[in-house]
């Protein structure tokens, strides 16, 4: 089969109204919005359900096709984009987004995996439920690459990643079964947790169609504070000294360099400093809880006058009212399209024992100097889970290009120095297309047999998402 014959393919499978292959039209799909990644293919199909999805990956896989499922294109890797040859499908989970209940008795919500993240959240919010998963990227990213990426962000703290808010799983198998694994137990000791095999597997395992996730009591007050550090380290101080006041109300704790505010600073309209004084680093701590009235305000001022005593903290505000919350995660949540207008962004996602962290970072910038000179390090993230976006950019006024062909030699700087530390190198994005090489480097060589196994169990002719996640032979 050439990829001519795709479409025709295709067309017989789901028929025309699910398919593009206009380059036009299907140039959304082949590019990310950052043009970090691009691709090619023999077309883009949208099935419509479950079936549709199964249908057209029976029909692919009979075909010798390679298949790449894809949800709202927001991940940071490449893994939703096809390789180059153009014989590839795009298997987008646009059209499957449906929300199939909400059940607050249960605490929990199927949905499709086309929904919208931020459609989920609203969802639950309507019942009176919580849905905890927040990200920078929630009004476009989907349920199914959020369960494929196995996706963080700043709730992870309290509720933990996609991975534990998982219940139940739909999936279309590389061979076209559909498995059927929607259950809403919060207790299965039936053998092996099949679903977790899908949840991070970044669509090679096969695709996501729906999934029944956890909620949880809707927040009914929070207190929001942005907080001026002197150091990593005290910044580390800083979460001890909020946790032993708050316990489980500590539900965001996200810390920012200076140069990751700056860019905001200099590139988001409206965004304002905080403080007269500048200083080396911020966090910003949310405090919320199930009750109206739970007194977080003075509960996160008594956090951070201990703190003050404590030389931890060198200036504080604590939001009034929402519009100042807003702007204070305007200012943290902005940082990743603010960086976009400093040059190319090298990206390092990277977590290491929270306790490591003031350690890691003195010495992941000192190497990095030593290798570039000048180079801007815009280091953030979700600290509370030891998770840092080891971001650079190159030094003001140098050229790009020169700048991008070091990317391979400051990404080993990174990793390096996180592996030192018995680290992670991918906290959240996953490792897609870019990482899928240098994993090898980093992962122990039995773990990746054993992935390697399971991979070739499932997917014995490699057409689910290939080039992604695993290293090439
Ligand atoms: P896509 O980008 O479309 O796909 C991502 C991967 O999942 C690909 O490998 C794809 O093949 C696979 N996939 C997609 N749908 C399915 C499916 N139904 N079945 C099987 N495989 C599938 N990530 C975080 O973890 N934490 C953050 O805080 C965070 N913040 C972000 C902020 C911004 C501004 C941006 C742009 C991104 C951010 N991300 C973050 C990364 C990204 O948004 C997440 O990884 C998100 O979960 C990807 O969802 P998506 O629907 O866009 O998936
Ligand atoms: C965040 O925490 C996201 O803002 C995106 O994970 C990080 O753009 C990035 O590198
Ligand atoms: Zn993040």
């Amino acid at each position: 089969m050439t990829a001519a014959d795709v479409p025709a393919l295709l067309r017989e499978t789901v028929g025309e109204g699910a398919l593009i292959t206009d380059p036009a039209g299907m140039g959304s799909y082949l590019t990310d919005w950052r043009n970090a990644w691009s691709g090619a293919a023999a077309a883009v199909v949208r099935p419509g359900s479950t079936e549709e999805v199964a249908a057209v990956v029976r029909a692919c896989r009979t075909a010798g096709v390679a298949v790449v499922p894809q949800g709202g294109n927001t991940g940071l890797c490449g893994g939703s984009m096809p390789d180059s040859s153009g014989r590839q499908v795009v298997l987008s989970l646009d059209r499957m987004r449906r929300i199939r209940g909400v059940d607050p008795v249960d605490l929990t919500i199927t949905a499709e995996a086309g929904v919208v993240l931020r459609s989920v959240q609203q969802a639950a919010a309507a019942e009176g439920c919580l849905f905890p998963l927040s990200l920078g990227s929630e009004a476009s990213c989907t349920i199914g690459g959020n369960l494929a990426t196995n996706a963080g962000g700043t709730g992870v703290l309290r509720y933990g990643n996609m991975r534990d808010l998982t219940l139940g799983l739909e999936v279309v198998l590389p061979d076209g079964r559909i498995w059927n694994g929607l259950r809403a137990l919060r207790k299965d000791n039936t053998g092996y947790d099949l679903k977790q095999l899908f949840v991070g597997a970044e669509g090679t395992l096969g695709v996501i169609t729906a999934a029944v996730l956890k909620l949880f009591p809707a927040v009914r007050s929070r207190a929001t504070a942005w907080v001026a550090l002197p150091s990593p380290q005290a910044a580390v101080d800083l979460i001890g000294v909020v946790r032993a006041l708050c316990g489980d109300r500590l539900t965001g704790f996200e810390v920012m360099s200076r140069q990751s505010v700056d860019f905001v600073l200099r590139h988001q309209a409206g965004a304002r400093d905080l403080f007269a004084d500048v200083h080396p680093w911020y966090a910003l701590v949310e405090l919320s809880d199930t009750l109206p009235d739970a007194g977080l305000d003075g509960l996160l001022e008594a956090g951070l006058a201990e703190a003050f005593e404590r030389e931890v903290a060198a200036d504080a505000v604590v939001a009034s009212g929402s519009a100042q919350v807003a702007a204070l995660w305007a200012l943290r949540e902005g940082i990743s399209e603010a960086q976009n207008f400093e040059g190319p962004s090298l990206k390092h996602d990277v977590t290491v024992p929270v306790s490591s962290i003031p350690a890691f970072v003195e010495r992941t910038d000192r190497a990095l100097q030593a290798a570039l000179p000048g180079i801007r390090i815009v280091t953030y993230g979700h600290i509370g889970d030891g998770n840092l976006h080891y971001n650079l950019s190159k030094p003001a006024g140098s050229d790009d290009a020169a700048f991008r062909a070091m990317a391979g030699e400051l990404a080993r700087v990174v990793y390096d120095s996180t592996s030192s530390f018995d680290g992670s190198i991918s906290a959240e994005h996953g490792l897609g297309q870019s990482k899928r090489d240098v994993i090898a480097d980093y992962k122990d060589g039995l773990e990746l047999e054993l992935m390697r196994g399971i991979k070739r169990l499932l997917d014995p002719p490699g057409l689910m998402n290939p080039g992604k996640v695993l290293p090439s032979a």
